[in-house]
């Protein structure tokens, strides 16, 4: 099955661009130990996911642009044109003149209703382009306009339009520092908005990557590229093909509808982290050996975080809701073909308390910016209301309560 993905905003084109470069590099790269077979079936399983292959062309990825200001868009579509491997479709994009100014409202209340039209006719073409529509992945920011905004806006769309596909949205968690002084208020608004139209929400936090690119890869200055080919690594380790373990011999056909089966039983807890192991220097690399019990006990930790508790395999009740089997808590996918220079990884999505603490910050600063009303006529004057936010409000304090009790 294919997955559409539709890329948001500057952080969502951006994001998407190093996304499809990496799983093509990965795909057309070393293969490790496994069989040209698997190979083989690895790389059509890839294809058929995300790339649409039209006659000799090189392969297209399956995948709608929308920005409301054109840079971002037009630097996307000339870096993939001319990497030589894969391209964006020639008329896949849609964008504007003037960007949503980091106001969640304008993207919302202003661009949304006012390209609709154009932006879901664009989707609409990509979806037939698909033999087996698998769902969408939605790419974006949640503390500027457009993204956060317009992107709300159109997974709504995509909900009424696509109301039996499955809806996965990948959302960048913005700096706790932020650079955009109204980054909460438009979170919370993101947030809430997509909790009720969106099947899970695939988190990555700013902070936590930057750490990783430091700390782990030893970038001395970061820039938001950097951070985004971790993201994309991240994200392909998960979406490229693998094997469920015990299941049949093929890949799995429904990647994003395997996904959110195990990973989200049910509506209240829809908010998804990813971990990956291991993450270092590419110049390293060739010099690192791995084991697969010393890889998976470390992913466990970070699972655990600092939890105490004795070592032992992710069947651990202990580490599960109650109201969960461990059987049904916990899904194993293997492939023996190398992910992207790495002979051995370990990817781990999990639905869990993770966000708590963050979340909890946000909406708090949210708030108290709310109750001292500042900056909320720049909301009002596009036709967000106090109301609204209130129950934007309430929606996350019950996700919070939920997250809290489990
Ligand atoms: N990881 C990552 N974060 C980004 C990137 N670009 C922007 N951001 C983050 O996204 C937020 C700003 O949102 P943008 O995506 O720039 O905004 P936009 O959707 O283009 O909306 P407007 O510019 O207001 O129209 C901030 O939290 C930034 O830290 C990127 O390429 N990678
Ligand atoms: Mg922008």
């Amino acid at each position: 099955m294919s997955i559409v993905t539709v890329q948001l905003g500057q952080c969502g084109n951006q994001i998407g661009h190093e996304l499809f470069s990496a799983l093509c590099s990965d795909s057309r790269g070393t293969h490790g130990l496994c069989s040209k077979n698997e190979n083989q079936s690895y790389q059509d399983s890839c294809k058929e996911r995300f790339f649409c292959q039209e006659e000799s062309a090189v392969p297209a990825a399956r995948a709608v642009l929308v920005d409301m200001e054109p840079k971002v868009i037009s630097q996307a579509l000339s870096m993939a044109a001319s990497s030589g491997h894969w391209r964006y479709s020639s008329h896949s994009h849609f964008c504007q003149k003037q960007g949503s100014g980091n106001n969640w409202a304008n993207g919302y209340c202003v661009h949304g209703p006012r390209h609709k039209e154009a932006i879901m006719e664009l989707v609409q073409r990509e979806a037939e382009r698909c033999d087996r529509l698998g769902g969408f992945l939605t790419i974006m920011s949640m503390a500027g306009g457009t993204g956060s905004g317009l992107g709300a806006f159109v997974t709504q769309c995509l909900r009424d339009a696509f109301p039996t596909s499955f809806i996965l949205n990948h959302v960048i968690w913005p700096y706790g520092t932020g650079e955009v002084i109204v980054q909460n208020y438009n979170s919370v608004l993101t947030l809430s908005h997509l909790y009720h139209s969106s099947d899970a929400l695939l988190v990555h936090e700013n902070d936590v990557i930057h750490k990783i690119c430091a700390q782990l890869l030893n970038i001395k200055q970061i820039s938001f590229r950097d951070v985004n080919q971790v993201i994309a690594h991240q994200l392909g380790s998960v979406f490229q093909p693998a094997h469920a373990a015990g299941g049949g011999s093929g890949y799995s056909r429904n990647p994003l509808g395997d996904l959110l089966e195990s990973l989200v039983p049910h509506p209240e807890f829809r908010m998804l982290g990813l971990r990956n192991i291991p993450q270092m220097a590419e110049s390293s690399l060739p010099y690192s050996t791995f084991s697969w019990p010393g890889l998976l006990r470390h992913l466990r930790q970070m699972l655990i975080a600092n939890a105490q508790m004795e070592e032992g395999s992710f069947q651990d009740p202990s580490l599960y809701t109650s109201w969960l089997n461990p059987q049904d808590a916990f899904t194993a996918w293997k492939t023996p073909r190398a992910f992207n220079k790495y002979e051995k990884s370990a990817a781990l999505v999990s639905n869990s308390q993770f966000l708590l603490k963050p979340l909890d910050s946000i909406v708090g600063k949210a708030w108290n910016m709310f109750a001292s009303k500042a900056y909320l006529h720049q909301y009002t004057k596009f036709g967000i209301q106090e109301e609204d936010f209130l129950d934007c409000f309430t929606t996350l304090e019950q996700v919070i309560s939920s997250y809290t009790n489990l």
